[in-house]
């Protein structure tokens, strides 16, 4: 059975847990405040800067090494292979490292398994920074606006390969499972 949640999040605060995994994921509503753009060393294919303008995403950004950062657009006719990608998209899967996502226009669905595998609903939207760690289940499909524009950021060399669902011998799901879901039965 399909369970979804719809989380509201307008709080206008930093970090805004959510309710069912809050351990697993983070999600940040950030103030659109000026920001110089040339201080941001290396993004390899920042199309638009001004839209990322939040000093505390310079700051999360250093925190947690973000190093790589480009942009990408969901709408048929900014993405091109739209329709293999959306799909590929809405595959449950999992990456080996975390994805981190920050939404710079229009808004979207991110599901993740719970600790249950139940799925879990994550309405994200222009302004919020979202985290998945690695090894989780997910998938992301746009909702009825058919649009989302978002930030891709990345620790290093970025690797956006997706895992499709069964892999539970792979060390990423593993470790998560280690990490996560027993933790949590303790
Ligand atoms: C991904 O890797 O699933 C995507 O980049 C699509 C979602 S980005 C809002």
């Amino acid at each position: 059975a399909f369970v979804s949640h719809h989380f509201i999040h307008d709080c206008n605060v930093m970090i805004c847990p959510v309710v069912l995994c809050s351990h697993l994921l983070c999600q940040y509503t950030m103030f659109a405040l000026p920001h110089p753009s040339h201080s941001y060393s290396r993004p390899y294919s920042i199309q638009s800067f001004q839209d990322a303008l939040d000093p505390r995403l310079k700051s999360i950004r250093d925190d947690r090494g973000y190093s790589y950062a480009d942009i990408i657009s969901i709408r048929p006719d900014l993405l091109p292979g739209y329709d293999d990608k959306v799909k590929a998209f809405f595959e449950e899967h999992i990456h080996n490292a975390e994805e981190i996502r920050y939404i710079l226009d229009g808004s979207g669905y991110f599901d993740v398994r719970d600790t249950s595998d139940k799925w879990v609903r994550i309405h994200i939207k222009k302004g919020d920074l979202m985290t998945l760690p690695e090894g989780i289940y997910h998938r992301f499909t746009c909702d009825e606006t058919d649009y989302i524009k978002a930030m891709r950021l990345f620790i290093g060399e970025p690797i956006w390969t997706p895992f499709n669902r069964p892999q539970e011998d792979h060390p990423s799901r593993a470790k998560y499972v280690k990490d996560y879901v027993e933790e949590k039965k303790e």
